[in-house]
């Protein structure tokens, strides 16, 4: 049995993380900033996991108590899942956004560094740091050009991790993680958005669901899929980077037109940029629109990528199709509908 601290417990990934290590008889410590409110504990109480976690007040803000905090609990692993995690907010939050997810995470290395039991860490990378399409299909070793607040601050930490490798011999590892879904997903990231939308506007408790940019394609997983990737990273016996994803692209568009079908519409778009829109044949409705408050000031493509080093090396290949993953989401948000 080992000793696992998951930061940012209480958001998706931190959840199914949980989920994961108590399902193989690990000890789970949780780490959450401020107050553990019952809108808060949502995921861990969806999953049934709340009241086996041992919560410990964890800020990646504080470098005193998250020393204090690794130094108690001594643990085996350490999942640094807290951050600031929408790339759309961090246009307006830049600081904050680069203090926890940039600094926090330099921290935590700092902590594990001088630790004398070595705890293996592992860091939430993100397909942002590419920034742009360079090669036909990016890999661990592509070039590395973010342009959004976001994106420099997850590579500021990412090189911090190859940093700490190399001049320390710390364990950090990386997944250079693309999208990843579920349910449990925060309702201001677009896939969540939709769905729940989609299932609102179904009851008929809600008119439209207006969009930003529909052309924007992604790579989308489901959620426990990427938790399944980021176990095996760090039970190796080195640190490394993996770059996790499926290796599909779809645009948001798409994205919408499947699970529209699966809450029951059938869309046709009209038109183009922000005079979009999209209708259910059968009945006429306008299902979409689009509203440019949702575009970003610099959105970057996201590149296609080659996930040959997760399967060689891990073993990992995604088990959840797209299709499978959008139904999940749809079903639950139907699921949820109070009339
Ligand atoms: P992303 O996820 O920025 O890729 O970051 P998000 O779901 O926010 O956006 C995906 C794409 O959809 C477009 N879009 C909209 N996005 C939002 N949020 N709301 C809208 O109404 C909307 N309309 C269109 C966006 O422009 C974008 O192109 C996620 C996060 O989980 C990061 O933490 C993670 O690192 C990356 O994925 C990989």
């Amino acid at each position: 049995m080992a000793k696992v601290l998951i930061t940012g417990v209480l958001g998706q990934d931190g959840a199914y993380l949980a989920q994961h290590a108590l399902e193989h008889g690990h000890e789970v410590i949780g780490g959450a900033r401020g107050e553990l409110t019952d809108e808060r504990l949502w995921r861990l109480r969806h999953l049934g996991i709340a009241d086996q976690i041992a919560f410990i007040p964890f800020d990646l803000g504080d470098s005193a108590l998250i020393e204090q905090q690794i130094k108690q609990h001594r643990p085996d692993f350490i999942f640094n899942m807290a951050a600031q995690s929408s790339v759309g907010d961090s246009f307006s939050t830049p600081l904050a956004t680069a203090e926890i997810g940039g600094m926090g995470a330099l921290r935590i290395f700092e902590v594990a560094r001088w630790a004398d039991w070595a705890p293996h860490v592992f860091q939430a990378s993100s397909s942002e740091i590419f920034g742009c399409i360079t090669d036909a299909q990016h890999t661990e070793d592509s070039s590395f050009n973010p342009k959004t607040p976001y994106g420099a601050t997850k590579l500021f930490a990412h090189i911090m991790a190859e940093a700490y490798r190399a001049s320390y011999g710390t364990f950090v590892s990386t997944g250079i993680l693309f999208n990843h879904e579920s349910p449990l997903r925060g309702e201001n990231f677009v896939t969540r958005k939709i769905t729940k939308s989609l299932a609102q506007i179904k009851a008929g408790q809600q008119d439209t669901v207006y969009l930003g940019n529909l052309d924007a394609r992604r790579d989308w997983s489901h959620a426990r899929d990427f938790v399944e990737a980021m176990w095996r990273i760090v039970q190796l016996p080195q640190p490394d980077n993996f770059v996790i994803a499926s290796g599909r692209l779809v645009s948001v568009r798409d994205f919408t037109s499947m699970a529209a079908a699966r809450a029951g519409f059938d869309l046709v778009w009209e038109d183009h940029g922000v005079n979009e829109k999209g209708f259910d044949r059968k009945t006429g409705k306008l299902i979409v629109g689009v509203d440019p408050v949702f575009y970003r000031p610099y959105d970057p493509a996201q590149p296609k990528v080659n996930t040959g080093k997760a399967a060689s090396v891990l073993g990992w290949t995604p088990q959840t199709t797209l299709e499978e993953l959008v139904g999940e989401m749809v079903d639950f948000e139907l699921q949820q509908i109070k009339h």
